[in-house]
């Protein structure tokens, strides 16, 4: 059914959960179904790269448990490069341990990840209690937030701003998530007046109906629209793996059928699918379905033509992808980290990928 839907279309389809809405939205004024997998191993790197080809893509995939460096100077630096270039941004963790576990790896350890990541990922294999497990550990980590901020307003002496919630935030405010620990604020009097602004914009952004003037997506209305929808951060969604790229894996029939069954009865936490093709079949589905294993053939040879490394992986074109499989967002690593020009090879494969996605829709 939203086979043949634009993305646009597809964020005001009720049973779309609002991280979903705003990745669909972020995707049609970008026009940018790429997502790239951004497998390296340095703090440095990571932040060049999300600098480097942050304008081509809609979501930035991370390996944090790869990088060796990495800190809250990782986080921090990568947030900023997000709200700066729009995209979001998704740790590749795989979760798949009981309920009691995952919500520690998801909230602590040394990578934080429900702090910085607005998706995150599950296999099944455990049952339907890691979904649930971890949804409760994302509004947890978004509730804590909500409460240092109300501590944090209420415990403040008045200002002059302290109830004037229109002020605009200044393009430079630092990341709301940085005020998760408020004792970390700088200057309180300054975190008061910009935290009461996230509030009353967030609000209005959490909203699960759209506004509608989010159909203007030409010229200089665009980046201002991303700049008002750019709460974003406060919202946590999850992806199950319904399917993996490579060769022999084990998620096929009755357990991707299962997998699905799962995500619609968690429409609200569970966004869409990893898988290799796209698994929405009930009028309601409105899933997105990224999907790994994308590379484009070498110049000169057919696609079509088995593609893969020596370790399993199997490749598919952008166009298989999302012109015959139906899928919304293709992730490309290696295709562009070992790319010559990555910032060219990166608009090469969001060509290739929208192109595929216009053919699909019809546009
Ligand atoms: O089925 C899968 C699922 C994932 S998330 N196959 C995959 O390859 N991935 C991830 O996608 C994998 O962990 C890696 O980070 C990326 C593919 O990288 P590439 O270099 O092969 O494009």
């Amino acid at each position: 059914p939203t086979w043949t839907c634009s993305y646009r279309e597809r964020a005001v389809l009720p049973n779309t959960s609002s991280l979903a809405a705003y990745l669909l939205r972020l995707i049609a004024i970008k026009k940018t179904n790429l997502c790239l997998s951004a497998d390296v191993t340095t703090t440095a790197e990571l932040l060049a790269i999300a600098e480097e080809v942050g304008d081509s893509i809609c979501v930035l995939k991370t390996h944090a448990d790869i990088v060796s460096d990495f800190s809250d100077r990782t986080m921090k630096g990568l947030r900023d490069i997000a709200r700066r270039k729009h995209f979001l941004i998704f740790e590749d963790r795989k979760f798949a341990d009981i309920g009691e576990t995952v919500q520690k790896q998801y909230t602590g350890g040394p990578l934080r990840i429900a702090r910085w990541a607005e998706i995150t990922n599950a296999h099944i294999l455990p049952g339907p209690a890691i979904v649930t497990a971890l949804r409760e550990a994302a509004a947890s980590t978004i509730a804590s937030y909500n409460t240092a901020v109300h501590t944090e307003i209420t415990a403040s002496p008045p200002t002059d701003h302290d109830d004037d919630h229109d002020v605009v935030p200044s393009s430079t405010s630092a990341d709301p998530l940085e005020r998760l620990d408020v004792s970390h604020a700088p200057d309180r009097k300054h975190s008061v007046v910009s935290i009461s602004t996230t509030i009353s914009t967030r609000t209005e952004s959490i909203s699960p109906h759209p506004r509608p003037d989010i159909d203007h997506d030409d010229g200089a209305d665009t980046l201002a629209l991303l700049e008002r929808l750019g709460e974003a951060p406060y919202l946590r969604s999850l992806l199950l793996l319904a399917e993996m790229s490579s060769e022999g894996h084990l998620l096929t029939g009755a357990y991707t059928a299962t997998c699905v069954q799962i995500a619609r009865a968690h429409r609200d936490f569970v966004m869409g699918f990893i898988a290799q093709h796209a698994l929405n079949s009930e009028p309601a589905d409105n899933f997105i379905t990224m999907s790994p294993g994308v590379q484009l053939p070498p110049a000169g040879q057919k696609d079509g033509k088995k593609l893969g490394d020596a370790l399993g992986q199997q490749y598919n074109s952008p166009r298989k992808i999302v012109l015959e499989q139906g899928c919304d967002v293709i992730i490309v690593g290696r295709g562009i980290l070992k790319a010559a020009d990555r910032r060219e090879e990166a608009e090469r494969y969001r060509r290739e990928g929208w192109r595929a996605y216009e053919e699909r829709v019809g546009l």
